[in-house]
């Protein structure tokens, strides 16, 4: 491994870490690593290895994808995640974040992009500075392939109202596993705290990407007091 990652994400603001819970996730674990980085902003990701964000560069390596990212600092520097956590609590804590990756991540997405009062800023916000014809046509064509995966997953062939009802119950989960302790699995941050925190973040604190569920997460206190811990134990002072 070389001296310093570079993690290339998304654009964003300074409203959150970043726009994507996948980057924001993988920032995070760097951090828990205490790994140098820097970042650089990528607009499109159809040239990365797996046509997503985010990815690490190390030396002449791309390392595609928040999970595979994890496990090349484990094994190129040696760092382990979750040390400080039982067996039992390893597998609920690779269960959680599974449900904030798999479930809870795709809910958000749904609300971005197919919510009908959330769609104009999402295509304000990625496609608004597009030279004419792009920024007509190019919304449109990713409109689809969102359509499409939302699909592909499962998740939109529901109803909006099921989509919420199921997002809900994963915020249920998360808020009771957290209680009254600092982090998920206690006084430590775990690596399903990357996850929790990328979708949290982004559920409380974005308004250039509006969604439904950012109405939902006010009617959870110790979501919110959590996403204000995470930032100032991850970015005090500022994001960027
Ligand atoms: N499994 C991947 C998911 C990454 C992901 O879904 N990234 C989204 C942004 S949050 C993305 O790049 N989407 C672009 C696309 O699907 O075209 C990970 O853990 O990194």
């Amino acid at each position: 491994m070389t001296d310093k990652l570079t993690l290339l994400q998304f654009r964003t603001t300074e409203e959150v870490p970043n726009f994507s819970p996948f980057c924001v996730k993988a920032e995070v674990l760097l951090k828990m690593a205490g790994i140098s980085y820097n970042i650089e902003d990528i607009d499109d990701p159809r040239g990365m290895p797996k046509g997503k964000a985010p990815v690490v560069r190390d030396g002449n390596e791309l390392i595609a994808d928040s999970e595979f990212i994890k496990g090349h600092i484990e094994t190129a520097k040696g760092f382990t995640f979750d040390a400080h956590l039982s067996a039992e609590e390893k597998a609920q804590c690779h269960a959680f974040t599974k449900l904030i990756d798999e479930r809870l991540y795709w809910a958000l997405v749904y609300d971005r992009w197919i919510d009908e009062n959330n769609w104009p800023h999402t295509k304000e916000f990625w496609f608004g500075s597009m030279p004419f014809p792009l920024k007509h046509i190019v919304p449109g064509v990713a409109l689809k392939s969102v359509k499409q995966n939302l699909n592909g997953h499962g998740i939109g062939r529901h109803t909006h109202d099921e989509i919420h009802a199921l997002a809900k119950s994963d915020l249920d989960a998360i808020a009771a596993q957290l209680g009254d302790k600092p982090f998920l699995f206690g006084d430590k941050p775990s690596t399903a705290d990357a996850s929790a925190y990328g979708v949290l973040v982004n559920l409380a604190q974005t308004t250039a990407l509006p969604a439904k569920l950012a109405d939902t997460i006010k009617e959870y206190p110790s979501l919110l007091e959590y996403v204000k811990r995470c930032n100032e134990h991850w970015y005090p002072g500022k994001y960027h």
